[in-house]
């Protein structure tokens, strides 16, 4: 069990969209801390804790007692770009084997289905029509990951062992990535990493500097025909870009699991593309138990002084 190494009454606020799950976690693992709610915050100068996603405007200005913002998922920039929080308070993120596997298993999904041209057998179903295509192989087919942090990563590793090409490119150079990846870091190496990519994968986080990423010029800068995979956030693309891009050809398809705004309006082109392959941000989520229990031992840590576990780092906002 999950214990908060201290003695001391501790005041926790649970106000990310699926509340109740994650202070009943909260509550089961650490009995004696005073778990409160949205509706039921109490008096807000005891919080000590907050776990949270995008905080109401004004909710972390607020709290003027806190040590600590725990985010209920990997992303922080609906944390980060809070004008009004004490920008002194740590921000730790939630990563979990649940977040891994579920943005593994999207990932290759989205490389496959389109890879072996899935939405053709899907459309030729509707009309009773058996026409065999064989996909080249895996190897003949490069798939690439702007961003190699925690999931980036992983699903690199796992498209690796599924026998595709792969590169990847991040702000510094990595260990830990499969010996047959070509890598690549820093602006000066983006052009070349793109010209080699079929699939560009993005997994980077929200920041000033990789917000509109996902661009006209970037997708010029891919090869002819080219997917894109949009699994971080919807302000990494510019979506007049990408309708530009597809409606040219210069891209094939579009699977994008997160938009600028969520849930997709009704009257946006983005529904009737049958180039793009959409779904509701449901790539990969952390647990509620994960969430509880970094949320503890996190707020031990702060307790003691230290360092929360995978703590943002604010200048770089991520
Ligand atoms: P990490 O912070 O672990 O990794 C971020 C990666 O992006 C690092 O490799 C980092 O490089 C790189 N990077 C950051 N800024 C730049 C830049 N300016 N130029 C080049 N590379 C850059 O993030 P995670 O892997 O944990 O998560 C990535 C994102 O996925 C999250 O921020 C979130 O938005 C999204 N997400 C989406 C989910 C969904 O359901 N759709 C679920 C979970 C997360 P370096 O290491 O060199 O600093
Ligand atoms: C996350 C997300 O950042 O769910 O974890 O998007």
């Amino acid at each position: 069990m999950t214990e908060l190494r201290t003695s001391a009454a501790a005041v926790v606020a649970v106000c990310a969209g699926d509340y109740d799950e994650i202070a009943e976690e909260v509550a089961r693992l650490a009995p004696h801390v005073d778990v409160r709610v949205p509706g039921r915050m109490g008096d807000l100068s005891e919080i000590e804790a907050i776990v949270c996603w995008k905080p109401q405007p004004a909710l972390l200005a607020s709290l003027v007692g806190l040590r600590l913002i725990q985010s209920t998922g990997a992303g922080v920039d609906g944390i980060v770009d809070d004008p009004d929080r004490n920008p002194e308070t740590p921000i730790a993120r939630t990563i979990d084997k649940n977040i891994a596997v579920g943005m593994t298993a999207y990932v290759r999904w989205a490389v496959v289905d389109h890879f072996r041209g899935m939405a053709q057998f899907r459309a030729n179903r509707a009309q009773q029509r058996w026409e065999q295509f064989v996909a080249p192989s895996p190897k003949r087919h490069a798939v690439g990951f702007a961003g190699v942090g925690e999931l980036g990563l992983a699903c690199l590793h796992d498209l690796d062992s599924a026998g595709f090409a792969t590169r990847c490119w991040s702000r510094h150079s990595k260990s830990g990535i499969p010996a047959s990846t070509a890598q690549f870091a820093g602006d000066s190496e983006l052009a070349v990493f793109l010209q080699g990519c079929d699939t560009l994968v993005c997994l980077l986080p929200l920041t000033p500097s990789t917000r509109g990423f996902l661009r006209g010029s970037l997708f010029d800068a891919l090869p002819t025909g080219a997917h894109i995979i949009n699994v971080a956030r919807g302000e990494h693309l510019v979506e007049p870009d990408l309708l530009s891009a597809l409606d040219r050809g210069q891209l094939s398809r579009a699977t994008l699991d997160v938009f600028t705004q969520e849930p997709l309006p009704a009257r946006h082109p983005f529904w009737s593309r049958e180039d793009i392959t959409l779904t509701p941000h449901v790539a990969a989520r952390a647990s509620a138990r994960s969430i509880a229990e970094q949320l503890l031992a996190n707020l031990s840590a702060v307790r003691e002084g230290k360092k929360p576990q995978h703590c943002v780092n604010q200048l770089a906002g991520y």
